[in-house]
């Protein structure tokens, strides 16, 4: 039975990718911080389940700022492969909390890459970076040789730890992947990616349980896919034969005003009767036109995003309404 070792198990694409391994018949070990609540929703569904948890599906404490432990479980546990999903994903939270965006997302990344390189045999090693590595892109689309130019703290620390992986890769030899992830979501979001935000206030709004939205930048774009599509890219490129960089997107720019009108019109509502702008969730400053060319991902790995916008958006909200019934 292959060995698979997630960090950032309980994150959004954490608990996808431990759906998907499972299916596919993995050992599945994940690193879990220490938290004041042991509720993992995104998880229960599986550790819940006697017949995956400590069967075939396993949580370890460890943080990425501890190496020390980082190691010690990595070599006890002897993966094939290792994802790497962890790390503070907020870009706006990013402004007022740099160092740790950093600690985590660029030092962390760092000491995983040195563990690796230790291990007697290194496993085959993913690294979710990000669209926002190119913050002000010199190409519309972007390729994995667009140049990096982040905008903002997230993205520098992405940009670092991508150079990083292409650094291991090239000069030690290692199997190691960078998987450049354009906006997946999907009912898991975080609740305050703009996404969930607006497919959760909707289901409110049609509940009678709130009566106004309040939000940033209307106007941004982002490509927007459902992260079920992504987690099976990043499975797919750990199985190929030789390590590189990959662009998954959609190729396809939609704005948060669109959101709004397919997540208002689910529940058959109007958003402009409800949504106000609020001046505190302006980011200090915007990327821009990030759609990505997944050309490379489709040609060597076979992955093409097969849920559309729409779709994603209407599972959204009515995942929520149906949280609310
Ligand atoms: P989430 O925010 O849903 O999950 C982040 C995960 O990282 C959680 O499991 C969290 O644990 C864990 N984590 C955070 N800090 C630490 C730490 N110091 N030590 C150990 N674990 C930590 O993110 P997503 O699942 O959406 O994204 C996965 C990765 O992909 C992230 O690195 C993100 O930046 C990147 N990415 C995501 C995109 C997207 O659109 N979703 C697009 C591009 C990149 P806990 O539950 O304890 O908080
Ligand atoms: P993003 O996602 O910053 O692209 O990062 P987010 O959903 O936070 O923002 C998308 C766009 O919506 C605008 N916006 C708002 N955003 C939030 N969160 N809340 C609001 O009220 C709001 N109003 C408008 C934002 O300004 C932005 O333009 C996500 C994360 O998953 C990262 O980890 C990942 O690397 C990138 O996607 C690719």
């Amino acid at each position: 039975m292959p060995t698979a070792f997630i960090t950032g198990i309980t994150g959004q694409d954490g608990s996808y990718l431990t759906e998907l391994l499972l299916a596919e018949g993995y050992e599945v070990h994940g690193a879990v911080r220490r938290t004041s609540s042991l509720e993992r929703s995104r998880l229960a569904h599986l550790y819940t389940d006697p017949a995956v948890y400590n069967q075939r599906l396993f949580l370890h404490y460890a943080d990425l700022d501890d190496p020390t432990t980082l190691r010690r479980v990595l070599t006890t546990v002897a993966p094939r492969e290792v994802y790497h999903l962890a790390g503070q994903s907020h870009v706006g939270l990013s402004f007022e909390i740099p160092e740790t965006t950093c600690e985590f997302t660029a030092m962390g990344t760092l000491r995983l890459l040195e563990i690796m390189r230790d291990l007697p045999e290194p496993p085959r090693f993913f690294h979710a970076t990000s669209s926002e590595i190119f913050g002000r892109p010199a190409d519309v689309p972007q390729t994995e040789q667009t140049p990096m130019a982040p905008v903002n703290p997230y993205g520098c620390a992405k940009a670092f730890a991508t150079q990083m992986v292409r650094i291991y890769r090239e000069a030690h030899g290692l199997f190691a992947v960078n998987g450049i992830l354009y906006n997946h979501e999907s009912p898991r979001r975080g609740e305050n990616f703009v996404t969930r935000k607006i497919c959760r206030a909707a289901a409110a709004i049609k509940a009678g349980r709130q009566q106004k939205l309040s939000l940033g930048d209307t106007s941004a774009r982002r490509d927007w896919g459902h992260a079920r599509d992504y987690v099976r890219g990043m499975w797919l490129a750990l199985r190929h034969e030789t390590p590189g960089d990959y662009v998954f997107a959609t190729g396809r720019l939609h704005s948060v005003q669109d959101v709004l009108e397919n997540a208002f019109a689910s529940v058959d509502l109007d958003w402009t009767s409800y949504v106000e702008t609020d001046p505190h969730l302006m980011r200090p400053a915007e990327p821009m036109q990030l759609v990505g060319d997944a050309s490379k991902a489709r040609a060597v790995l076979g992955w093409v995003p097969e849920i559309a916008f729409t779709d994603l958006i209407r599972e959204m909200t009515l995942a929520e309404l149906q949280a609310l019934a």
